[in-house]
């Protein structure tokens, strides 16, 4: 419960009506895309500056306040959730355009401005944001960058922390860093900008960010490709990067494509069923469409695809792309529990064929949908819970599981949150990801940015204090 004191210094610094007490606003802004915890935030605040952003970090740090940040609150792991009477700070006030330099092809904007829009701006530029995911349109850049978000481009564009060229943040001491400046190249020591970047808010408030932007594309064509095994589409995928340049490589089974078939009325790709579909998406040059045939007829020699489609327009493409990116919407009917995992690619087809064998026979009863970046070697295997199994029961069941797809990830050098974050649901997973003396080197390095562990609590690793 915040004191009369602070509760004014608070009103003070951001304006009476930018700080909520109302139980709703408590409830929306205390919680992220899971469902796991009770949001109890003891105020959530709004500031327009960097500065007013400061002045609330120092006044937290006087009065041991601890600090979420919050941005589109779409995370999957927790990070955004405020359980523990912390204070919310929300960036949705800082969401314009701060600068935009043509020469450069750099914008830098308020943390709080959605992603759909930074991308419609660059856009309108005749320029590109590349970053792309399902969120996009309710997402924040600075909570994009808190979790280094990566999405459907990255075998192309590459994850956020690409795109990153200047950060402004206040760190959990209070302190404000200018990071980078939006240089291309700066050899200065340590850089900073990078910690941030990933740190999802426990090492500083992102408030504004420079981000590179690109030459846009051209028309993009996509083809979706059934195929029987998991081995298999590793083959295309090998088949196909060897000889274009992708913008794209996706995969998903054919759960995954009749739940959202039958949930948002998309039409089936073609009639045949196969066990899993590849959706690959190309720049659309002259000669691409004719190279992209070439190798559907080669895979399709090989065994490896069984049947295939060519989008021959952009609307076209787009609804193939329905296919992909409306799965995670779909599901969430069946409160799924969420494994996002990621290996090198070369040891894909082992990881598979372990991963599939260990869930199939530890999960006989439960419905098990893959989809994904396997282009990035990044799986998103969801466990959908039955009608009847309550959520707590059934996410104990699955957490135990979790621990032994761990150990697989563990023994194959792999991740236990490809892109999704820690938060305070893979918290437990963290060791078969990284080594005790690196948790202990990020605990040793949030006591340098936040002395007093006042920002996100228990989100990623418990701090020692
Ligand atoms: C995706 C979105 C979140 C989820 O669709 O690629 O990252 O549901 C996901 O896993
Ligand atoms: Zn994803």
């Amino acid at each position: 419960m915040l004191s009369d004191q602070v509760l004014s210094q608070l009103k003070e610094l951001v304006g009476p009506s930018y700080v909520l007490l109302e139980p709703e606003d408590l409830q929306r802004f205390g919680v992220d895309r899971t469902t796991l915890w009770q949001p109890n935030p003891c105020a959530v605040v709004l500031p327009a500056t960097i500065t007013a952003v400061q002045a609330i970090v120092l006044l937290a740090n006087e009065h041991n306040l601890a600090i979420v940040p919050s941005g589109g609150r779409t995370g999957l792991s927790g990070g955004a959730v405020a359980k523990d009477g912390e204070l919310i700070i929300a960036l949705d006030r800082m969401n314009t355009v701060i600068e935009f330099n043509a020469i450069d092809r750099a914008i830098t904007v308020g943390a709080g401005m959605i992603t759909a829009e930074v991308q419609a701006f660059a856009a309108s530029h005749d320029l590109l944001y590349p970053v792309d995911f399902a969120a996009a349109g309710s997402s924040q850049i600075g909570g994009n960058i808190a979790t280094n978000a990566g999405g459907i481009n990255v075998i192309r564009y590459g994850m956020t922390r690409d795109w990153i060229i200047g950060l402004r943040v206040v760190t959990g001491a209070g302190d404000i860093l200018a990071l980078n400046q939006g240089l291309l190249k700066n050899n200065t020591g340590y850089d900073f900008r990078h910690l941030f970047i990933g740190s999802e808010g426990t090492l500083g408030l992102i408030c504004e960010a420079t981000l590179q932007l690109t030459r846009p594309q051209t028309d993009t064509t996509v083809m979706v490709l059934g195929i029987k095994t998991f081995a298999d589409i590793v083959e295309v995928l090998q088949a196909f990067t060897a000889q274009m340049a992708l913008n794209a490589f996706e995969f998903f089974s054919q759960a995954a494509l009749d739940k959202v078939t039958e949930g948002q009325g998309h039409p089936a790709p073609f009639a045949t069923q196969t066990p899993f579909y590849a959706l690959v998406e190309f720049e659309t040059r002259p000669s691409t469409n004719d190279h992209a045939m070439a190798l559907f007829e080669q895979c399709t020699a090989q065994g490896w695809v069984l049947d295939g489609v060519v989008s021959q327009s952009l609307a076209q493409a787009r609804a193939l792309w329905r296919l992909r990116e409306d799965i995670s919407e779909t599901l969430w009917h069946w409160q799924p529990y969420k494994n996002d995992i990621s290996v090198r690619i070369s040891k894909m087809p082992d990881f598979l064929a372990d991963v599939d064998e260990l869930v199939s026979t530890r999960y006989p009863d439960f419905e098990i949908v893959w989809y994904g970046h396997i282009g990035d070697g990044n799986l998103h295997l969801n466990i959908l819970k039955p009608q009847d199994l309550p959520q707590t029961d059934f996410f104990a069941r699955c957490g135990a599981v979790s621990l032994e797809i761990g150990e697989l990830l563990a023994r194959y050098g792999g991740s236990i949150s490809a892109e999704h974050g820690v938060g305070l649901l893979k918290k437990s997973l963290l060791p078969y990801s990284r080594s005790p003396v690196e948790i202990a080197l990020m605990r040793s390095v949030k006591k340098t940015f936040d002395p007093k562990s006042i920002l996100n609590p228990g989100k990623v690793f418990d701090s020692l204090t």
